[in-house]
Formats: C-alpha cells, structure tokens, sequence
C-alpha cells in the first residue's frame, strides 16, 4: 500500500522528520529560505498534508492549485498566514500549536521588556564600539521596570503569562484590554485590571501587545496612539508584524515621542523598516519569542502529531477550524 506523501516546508529537527517518516512520504524543504508561492505549489502537488510555519501563506489560490491537500499543520500558535474560510470551504484542516510555546514566549515578552527599558543592546553597542572611556551619572539610564505599571493589549494564554510574571515577580501594576473581559477568577489570578484602550495608552509605562493578527488590528497602534502613550513609555511588540505601523513607530523614536521599543516582529518580515535600522532606541529580534530548543521541539512534535493523527485516524489534535469537517 503506498503511504500518504506530505510536505515539511521548512527545515524541521530530525527526529520530528524520522517519525513523520515512520507514516507518510515526506518530501523535506530544508533550505534556509522558504519556498515562493509558486514553488510551494508545486512542491504540494500529489501531497495531502503539508507542516508549515507562519511563513507560508496559505490562501484560494494555493488550495485550488492542490485540490488533495487536506490538512496544514502550522507550527506556530498564530495561524494568519491561513485564509480560514477558503480552507474549512474545501474541506482543508488548519492546526496550530497553542499551549506548548505559552510560557516561553510570555518569558521573551519579559527579556524584550527588559532590554529595552534597561537600553541593554544599546550599551552592548556602545561598549563593542570601544566608547566606553568615561563614566557619566545618566550613562544609559533607562526605565524602572519594578513597581511600573504594565500594559498588555490582549490577553490570551501568553498575556496571562506576561502578566503574572509583572504582577509577581516585578511587582507591577497590571493593566490590560481585550475584546473580551477575563473572569474574575482569572484576573486575580494574574493580577490583572482590565481598562479601555485609551487608559491602557495613557498609563502604561510599558505596553506589551500580544493580540492576535487580523483586518481589525491592523495598525492597532499608530501615530495616533502611540500620541496618547507616556513620553517615558515602551511599547514591546511580540505579536505580529503589521499590528504596529512600522513606519509611524520608527519616526515616534526618533522624535522621543516615547522612549523606546522592542520589537519581535516586523511589517513585511524579514525585511525591517529601514528607520528602525537606524534608531538607536530599538531593541530588534528576529522572530524569536518562542525559541528555546524544548519549545520548538515541542512545537514540531505537535504539528506532526496533528498530521499523523488526522491522516491516519481522522483526527487532530489542535485544529483551528474544525467547522472545515463538518458533514
Ligand atoms: C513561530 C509564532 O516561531 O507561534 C507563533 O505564532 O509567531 C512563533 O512561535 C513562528 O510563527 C514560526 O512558525
């Protein structure tokens, strides 16, 4: 009997690939750089699982063009490089990988955090650089992080992480908005106050964002928001690209409208906004918030696990659309 064929778009650890291999036919895309549109199309032909990451987009278009394809298992907990309707109307699964990478990033959120408010790659610079010849009192000086109040616009599994972590570990005061309030339960539990947007802008003096992508929060925070924040604040963006505008931040930093930021994702990634390039107040990181090597193991694994479960047992494990399999 021929074994199902499925593609792993990205390079992926090994002992993920060996189990996949212990089921499925599995043509491996282990470049650096991910498959264009076209080639990902082609590489999908006769293969009716694919394991992706955020990268790859998965719309009409594709799934016309590959009408065995019956699952994409995301590696990754963020699932907007699929367009949901297109896929649950042809019958294709999404998954997803929620849970297994919350505290790792929430503990990211923190580091960039940090940095950013303690000017860490600035001063690492500056030392590299061979500028450290004298000593002045406001030598990086950056911003208080205990005691300061933490702002968290979303508050999913990994804003709920962040915000124990301020609340009790850093003694902050914790404030957040969402589009759904937490229960009451769950906010004494995280220490958290639930507020309006406009509060949250006003009295953070750190502003994390951690809300999902989608057309709604597209420019969530511009220049008109980034106006209502404290001249002192940072906003930390571990969420995805295009929730910020990029461009709107780069000229805030400049101008000091607030003091810094600290960036995990980008507009357009992996190309950075070349301002941001050349603010000094910016602390950038490749889209890294959930690695640590369990994490992304972790991460894999689930993945493969969906496409093993569904593709032999007809059911996955973290589907995000599960109206796709609906009689
Ligand atoms: C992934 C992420 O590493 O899980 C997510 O949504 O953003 C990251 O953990 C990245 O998307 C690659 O798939």
């Amino acid at each position: 009997m021929t074994r199902p064929a499925i593609l792993v778009a990205r390079p992926v650890f090994p002992q993920v690939i060996e189990l996949l291999r212990q089921h499925f036919e599995v043509d491996h895309h282990a470049g650096d750089n991910g498959l264009p549109p076209a080639e990902l199309i082609a590489r999908l032909q006769g293969k009716v699982g694919a394991l992706t990451t955020g990268s790859e987009r998965i719309d009409a278009a594709l799934l016309d063009a590959c009408p065995q394809l019956r699952i994409v298992a995301n590696m990754a907990v963020g699932f907007n490089n699929f367009d949901v309707p297109a896929m649950s109307a042809r019958r294709v699964l999404g998954t997803n990988t929620p849970d297994v990478l919350t505290e790792t990033t929430a503990d990211f959120g923190f580091a960039l955090l940090m940095a950013t408010a303690r000017r860490v790659t600035e001063s690492e610079h500056f030392l590299r650089a061979g500028l450290w010849t004298q000593w002045r009192y406001d030598m990086f000086a950056g911003a208080e992080v205990h005691g300061s109040t933490l702002g968290i616009l979303g508050m999913g599994r990994i804003g709920q992480g962040i915000a124990r972590r301020g609340a009790h570990g850093f003694g902050m005061k914790v404030i957040y908005h969402n589009r759904s309030r937490l229960s009451p339960e769950l906010e004494a539990g995280c220490g958290a106050r639930y507020v309006d947007k406009a509060e949250l802008l006003a009295q953070a003096d750190h502003l994390v964002l951690v809300l999902p992508y989608s057309a709604s929060s597209h420019h969530a925070i511009g220049a008109a928001e980034i106006a209502q924040m404290k001249p002192t604040a940072t906003l930390i963006n571990i969420a995805r690209g295009g929730i910020v505008d990029d461009a709107a931040l780069a000229v805030a930093l400049r101008e000091r409208r607030i003091a810094a930021a600290g960036l995990d994702v980008f507009e357009g990634e992996p190309t950075v906004h070349p301002d941001l390039l050349t603010v000094p107040n910016v602390v950038l990181t490749p889209h890294i918030a959930s690695a640590t090597v369990a994490t992304r193991l972790a991460m894999a694994r689930l993945a493969a696990d969906n496409l093993v479960s569904y593709l032999t047992r007809g059911q996955a494990l973290t589907p995000v659309n599960p109206q796709a399999l609906a009689p």
